[in-house]
């Protein structure tokens, strides 16, 4: 009896004390868990026993704040600011112009070099006291600066003896949210929209403030609201409001807010019988509705528009061309320092083309043409954010044009947000891909960031994976592909592996024992998704509409260029799409040396084999194998490292919370058997051409073709209505 008492006693405690450790996910990397080594503790405590901090603006206050909020958690002690002058600080936070000339000395550091956005973190001695200085041009520096000493003291760093001199290489780091107004999300997997337009303008949301705090952290400074299929009543007068609201929550976070400007709005909302951009009244109808944008948001971003592109209205619709539409808004936003961005997402059903060499074959020969404000967002590949591709032949091909990244963050073609893949690994292949544009080392970062051509505005884009789930993005590993997406666009030179180490540290724990293996499982999950979806460059097998799961088979959508037959090509002599100079020489679009190593399957990397090149099914693999054996094991590789991913993450168990641990096993659970489904499906359905016995060590099927082809999702997640 007085056992059972005690064991329940002793539950009751354990629960009671378990329940408040787990924060599920809502504090993403700014949890600010407590520091727990004692030397370190005093250490950091010791920092702040007289702390300088520059007041004045919002930017600054929401940066002292984030600092005691940080700090106090993590210390566990209150902050002692002192307010005047004083030469024994311990944490001195200012901007450069206001520090003492002899410590701003100190600092060597070239702030002309730091800019608008860096800063300056550095410890020094000075009047014989040791201190750290954190200093800025600009407010908002100090803000980046007070997030990255937050940052560091959740890694655990020793800040003794640093220096630190950052900036960000890309100016325009942005989130483009694909949210409707109703709130529905396209290809979003994380619950409905953050902005509850209903409630906007008078209720404020705390989560979107939070959302400027995570955003800010990393860097990103920049965020267009609405999906790129637009909807014009964005830019009614009172939609208008509401974005303002929005934009007043972001501003002191150093956020500006863009829109998504429907083409045809001048006709929709503005009663015009035309959206020609060369007509009189429509310019005059664009040049106003972006001044009174202006006049509620004085300092609005500019629209992002897609055009010409999957049914959007556009130019074209009226005889005129890229630069004649995307140089009409920006006439009317230069006045206020406004930008367009212009995506370059384009293919039509109605070109015979290839459809990989559609957008550089439209938009190359408009180099040099586009106004200043105007930058062309290309998508990292020339198909649609697969798994893997090649890196776009625009890049590197338009010297004269500031060519913009759109990386996806949202898993539309990665499982969605069930499947834990790490997507800096994506991003980072694509940024190292050298164009040869200007010679060896012209890398794709290197164009993004503008030095290549000396572009004077760079961006890099990130479709959000943000909704209102409680955790923000759905899967919890997902937070990483946000973080990772700031920090590349902060810095697209930093390692894959450092940005899993700092948001693991950040998020989950410091413990070695833990951020090791599950380092690992982050940094083989992108190619475990490749392996089981799309190996050896296939790419498009999936299933229609809602992208979800495996549809090799699919072969009848009205849009040929929509059906994944048309991208594998498999027959009974082999498979691949051919796109060498023997094919439709989508090879060409590159530079020489680029196009010379792609065109030959002898050369060609073998994770764009059947990209490039349609290959017999007893093609030799540079590993010995026939193709068909090697694509089969690359499909059960992909299982595999699925399983492993399992046994790290169950290894993981004792150093999170039971809700953490127990979170990701279920979702790994699924993911586990979606690879199956992937592998199943789509070697059963290659057999019927292959004709061939799977290779030892592939696990046979079950379930028959017929059976895989006969499931459907009419409500998968994100899909938008006028998808079939
Ligand atoms: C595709 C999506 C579609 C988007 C389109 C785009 O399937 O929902 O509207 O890209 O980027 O990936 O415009």
């Amino acid at each position: 009896m007085f056992h059972i008492k005690t064991t329940i006693l002793v539950f009751l405690v354990f629960t009671v004390y378990a329940y408040p450790q787990a924060h599920y996910g809502y504090d993403l990397w700014l949890g600010y868990e407590k520091i727990g080594n004692p030397n370190l503790l005093k250490e950091y405590k010791d920092l702040t026993k007289a702390i300088y901090f520059e007041d004045g603006s919002d930017v600054l206050n929401a940066a002292k704040k984030e600092l005691i909020t940080g700090m106090e958690k993590m210390l566990g002690s209150t902050l002692n600011f002192k307010e005047t002058p004083n030469t024994n600080y311990t944490l001195l936070i200012a901007k450069a112009a206001t520090i003492d000339p002899a410590l701003t000395k100190k600092l060597s550091a070239n702030f002309y070099e730091v800019g608008s956005e860096g800063f300056v973190l550095k410890s020094v001695i000075h009047r014989g006291k040791k201190l750290i200085v954190l200093a800025a041009n600009e407010d908002i520096g100090i803000l980046y600066g007070v997030f990255r000493l937050l940052n560091l003291m959740q890694q655990q760093k020793d800040l003794r003896n640093i220096t630190l001199i950052e900036y960000p290489k890309i100016n325009l780091r942005m989130l483009n949210h694909w949210d409707n107004l109703d709130r529905t999300v396209e290809r979003g997997y994380a619950g409905y929209s953050l902005w509850n337009w209903h409630k906007l303008p008078e209720y404020i949301d705390q989560r979107y403030l939070d959302y400027a705090r995570a955003n800010a952290s990393i860097g990103i400074n920049a965020v267009s609201l609405t999906n790129v299929n637009a909807n014009s009543h964005i830019l009614t007068p009172m939609y208008l409001e509401k974005v303002s609201a929005l934009a007043n929550v972001f501003r002191p976070y150093g956020i500006k807010v863009y829109l998504t400007a429907r083409f045809s709005a001048p006709m929709e909302i503005g009663g015009l019988k035309t959206a020609d951009p060369l007509d009189a009244d429509v310019r005059q109808w664009w040049n106003d509705k972006v001044n009174e944008i202006y006049a509620l948001i004085p300092d609005f971003g500019g629209f992002l528009v897609k055009a010409n592109s999957e049914g959007q209205p556009g130019p074209q619709n009226y005889g005129r061309n890229h630069v004649d539409g995307a140089n009409m808004l920006a006439q009317a936003l230069q006045p206020h320092n406004g930008l367009v961005i212009w995506r370059a997402f384009v293919y039509s059903e109605h070109d015979p083309e290839d459809r990989a060499k559609q957008a550089y074959s439209e938009f190359v020969p408009f180099d040099g043409q586009f106004s200043d404000n105007v930058l062309i967002q290309t998508k990292n590949g020339a198909i649609d954010f697969q798994p893997r591709e090649p890196f776009h032949p625009m890049f590197g091909a338009m010297p004269n044009t500031q060519l913009m990244m759109e990386f996806q963050i949202t898993q539309e073609y990665l499982g969605f947000s069930t499947h834990l893949v790490f997507l800096p690994q994506l991003y980072k292949e694509v940024l190292d891909s050298d164009t040869y544009s200007k010679g060896k080392g012209s890398t794709v970062a290197k164009v993004v960031d503008g030095s290549l051509d000396r572009n004077k505005i760079s961006g890099m884009a990130g479709v959000s994976n943000i909704g209102n789930d409680l955790n923000w993005t759905g899967h919890p590993f997902a937070q990483a592909n946000w973080y990772g997406f700031g920090r590349l666009a902060w810095d697209p030179y930093i390692s894959a592996e450092t940005i899993a180490d700092e948001w693991l540290k950040a998020t989950y724990s410091n413990d070695p024992n833990f951020v090791d293996p599950v380092k690992k499982m982050m940094l083989i999950s992108r190619e475990a998704v490749v392996n089981y979806m799309n190996p050896l460059g296939l790419h498009h097998i999936f299933d229609t509409g809602h992208h979800y799961g495996p549809g090799p088979w699919v072969h009848d959508l009205s849009r040929p260029e929509w059906n994944p037959t048309y991208y594998h090509k498999a027959d009974a002599k082999g498979i691949g799409f051919n796109r060498s100079h023997s094919g439709s020489n989508a090879t060409g679009q590159y530079a020489t040396e680029v196009a010379k190593t792609f065109n030959d399957p002898k050369t060609c990397p073998e994770e764009y084999l059947l990209w490039f090149h349609h290959l017999p099914w007893d093609y030799t693999l540079k590993n010995g194998l026939n193709l068909w054996d090697g694509m089969a094991l690359k499909y059960q590789e992909g299982v595999d490292q699925v399983e492993e991913m399992i046994e790290t993450w169950n290894k993981a168990r004792p150093y999170i919370t039971h809700e953490e641990y127990q979170e990701v096993q279920m979702l790994l659970k699924i993911q586990l058997k979606e690879a199956q489904w992937w592998r199943n499906a789509c070697l059963l359905y290659f057999q019927t051409y292959s004709q061939k016995a799977l290779p030892a060590g592939v696990e046979k099927s079950t379930k028959s073709l017929e059976y895989y082809q006969s499931l459907k999702f009419p409500f998968a997640p994100g899909i938008r209505p006028q998808w079939d």
